[in-house]
């Protein structure tokens, strides 16, 4: 049987290569089996979690409607929409935070870190934030959500509010639970410049990242820079222990070349970093920079990703006010 798929990006800039490979390449692969039906969103009300530029943000959506695109969604075979546009998330997240518990969102470690240590000041957004990536997903009884490594605390979450409306309003299966799917392997690609630290559109360091809009100069000058150690190039997986920038590095090479890490290791064993280095680079280059040029191709004009965006959520809007229309009979409204 075909999966139902929901998965949403935030519209906040820098898209880079561990939102691809952690997320968007597994979006398009879901996608062209023709069994599975899916829902692809700019959760553009994620991103207001932390303050954003009114004018950047418009853009940002844009760009990443562009990324998705440009990566081979189709708005033939999936749902592209963005997420302000479809009201029913709103609404919905606020029925499911009357079913949360406080306890349950103080165990999330994502806004730990991202509130930091001074959480008074951190928006209240940003703590619910996984209620509405809860809505987000049982509106369209998705019943598996491709997202990387870091997100999988905030699916279970989303488990547990889908069981307990079930259980709090007796209508057993009403809300779907859904399964996460996340890649066995490299489902957390780490920064270019710690590989202790994710991959991230928010570090200060441009050089910690491919951006999916890089050029192929930029990507090989990025490369070229990343960390390594003092070692030689490994020869076996156990050779990798204490040595996370070298590990990232071959990950990111044996995802995009579509092998384990054990042939990459094999494949440069013996070799010295900078032609390990020269070949990663033409790699990346070579599967990022079609992307990065038609993401600049679909900017120049937008017209074509308004009416992509306009299409598509009136699509959601179909599936999602259905249910959350029945959610609020169910509720006594
Ligand atoms: N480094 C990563 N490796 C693998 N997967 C990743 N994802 C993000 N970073 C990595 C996955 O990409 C999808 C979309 O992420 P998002 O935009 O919704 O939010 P995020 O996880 O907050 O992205 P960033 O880059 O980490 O942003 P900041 O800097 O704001 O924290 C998700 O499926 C995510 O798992």
């Amino acid at each position: 049987m075909g999966k139902k798929i929901f998965s949403g990006v935030q519209p906040s800039g820098n898209l880079h290569l561990g939102n691809y490979i952690g997320a968007i390449k597994n979006f398009v692969e879901l996608q062209n089996n023709k069994e599975n039906s899916c829902v692809y969103c700019v959760v553009d009300l994620h991103a207001i979690t932390v303050k954003q530029d009114p004018n950047i943000l418009k853009n940002n959506i844009k760009e990443t409607t562009a990324v998705f695109l440009a990566s081979g969604i189709d708005p033939n075979k999936s749902i592209i929409f963005n997420q302000s546009e479809v009201s029913a998330h709103a609404e919905a997240s606020w029925i499911l935070s009357c079913v949360a518990r406080m306890g349950w969102l103080n165990r999330m470690t994502q806004f730990k870190e991202k509130a930091g240590k001074d959480k008074e000041k951190a928006s209240i957004g940003l703590y619910v934030y996984p209620i509405l990536m809860a809505a987000d997903i049982l509106l369209y009884d998705a019943t598996h959500v491709p997202v990387g490594e870091d997100q999988k605390q905030h699916l279970e979450l989303s488990r547990d509010i889908a069981q307990k409306f079930n259980s709090d309003y007796s209508c057993p299966n009403f809300l779907k639970v859904p399964e996460p799917l996340i890649q066995k392997s490299f489902s957390r690609i780490m920064s270019l410049k710690d590989g202790k630290k994710k991959m991230s559109k928010s570090d200060p360091s441009d050089l910690s990242r491919i951006n999916l809009t890089d050029n192929k100069d930029e990507i090989i000058n990025k490369i070229k820079k990343a960390k390594t150690d003092n070692f030689s190039m490994p020869d076996k997986s156990n050779g990798l222990d204490k040595r996370p920038e070298v590990e990232n590095l071959l990950g990111i090479y044996a995802s995009l070349n579509n092998q384990s890490l054990e042939n990459s290791i094999k494949e440069f064993s013996g070799n010295n970093f900078s032609d390990f280095k020269n070949k990663l680079a033409e790699l990346v280059a070579e599967k990022i920079s079609p992307i990065s040029k038609e993401i600049n191709k679909l900017l120049k004009e937008t017209t074509l990703i308004d009416k992509i965006l306009l299409e598509g959520s009136e699509k959601a809007q179909d599936i999602a006010s259905k249910k959350v229309k029945e959610m609020k009979k169910i509720i006594g409204f």
